[in-house]
């Protein structure tokens, strides 16, 4: 019976619901400063986090969504260019505090660091990303907490495809099934399973109708003693929000 040892934690819509006012709002602050009439809308963004990474969902939109966009430099120097200047506008978002954690984040965090379980993370968005939103909600100290951060343009293949998760395994030494992964997507789960990890899910606007097949369970939220979790698919087995007895136990299945 292998022993569970590591947790892997995605970022965006798992830590902290990101994407539709962080995300979203730092992509349009970069367009308009480039003179861009582009306006990213909540249901337009929706369809374009089809793919994951900042710089690939800008090519998406051009090379799909407009017609006739006239570009006189090579698209990935453009597309990079003005994700350099989202990043800085969601930086700014992230420093501001307005973006929180989940509900559940940081005390199951506490609660693995007591229980001196291994922490990572496994993402597809920039790594200052991950420092800010981490400084900003735990404490700068909390960096030092992940063994690993693996991000954005670390692994040649983003999101669905495994590499992101392969690669922080390699880096702890640490077989998935001693892990634990936590998710929130349709391209997030496919990445968790396809490095052979059992995978917990938690829902968020963007992602309720998303196909979480093979995931351990599906639920609204890690919840708290006293604000219990909805299960959205599978078993709890009479746990009503997420510690790591419950982790434990889904770790066991
Ligand atoms: C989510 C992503 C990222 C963010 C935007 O990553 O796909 O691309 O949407 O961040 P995950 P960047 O769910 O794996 O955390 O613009 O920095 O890519
Ligand atoms: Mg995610």
């Amino acid at each position: 019976m292998s022993q569970l040892e590591v947790l892997i934690f995605d970022v965006d819509g798992t830590l902290a619901d990101t994407e539709r006012d962080g995300h979203r709002v730092a992509f349009n602050q970069a367009f308009e400063e480039a003179g861009l009439d582009w306006d990213w809308t909540v249901e337009l963004y929706g369809e374009l986090l089809q793919v994951t990474g900042g710089k690939e969902r800008i090519r998406l939109y051009v090379e799909k969504f407009l017609e006739g966009f006239e570009l006189d430099e090579d698209i990935s120097d453009f597309a990079a260019r003005l994700h350099q200047r989202k990043t800085h506008f969601y930086l700014e978002l992230l420093q501001s505090g307005a973006i929180p954690l989940r509900s559940g984040v940081e005390r199951l965090i506490n609660e693995a660091r007591e229980a001196d379980l291994r922490l990572a993370i496994s993402t597809t968005t920039t790594p200052a990303n991950v420092d800010y939103l981490l400084s900003a909600t735990l404490g700068k100290q909390s960096l030092n907490w992940f063994e690993v951060i693996a991000a954005g343009d670390i692994v040649p293949a983003k999101k669905p495809a495994p590499d992101i998760y392969t690669w922080a395994m390699q880096q702890m030494k640490i077989k998935p099934e001693n892990c634990l992964a936590f998710e929130d997507s349709l391209n997030g789960v496919k990445s968790s399973l396809a490095a052979d990890l059992k995978t917990i899910i938690t829902i968020n606007g963007y992602t309720k109708d998303d196909d979480f097949s093979g995931a351990e369970i599906v639920l609204d939220q890690y919840g708290e003693p006293n604000q219990p979790f909805t299960v959205i698919e599978g078993d709890a087995a009479g746990f009503d929000y997420v510690n790591l007895d419950f982790l434990k136990e889904i770790h066991a299945r």
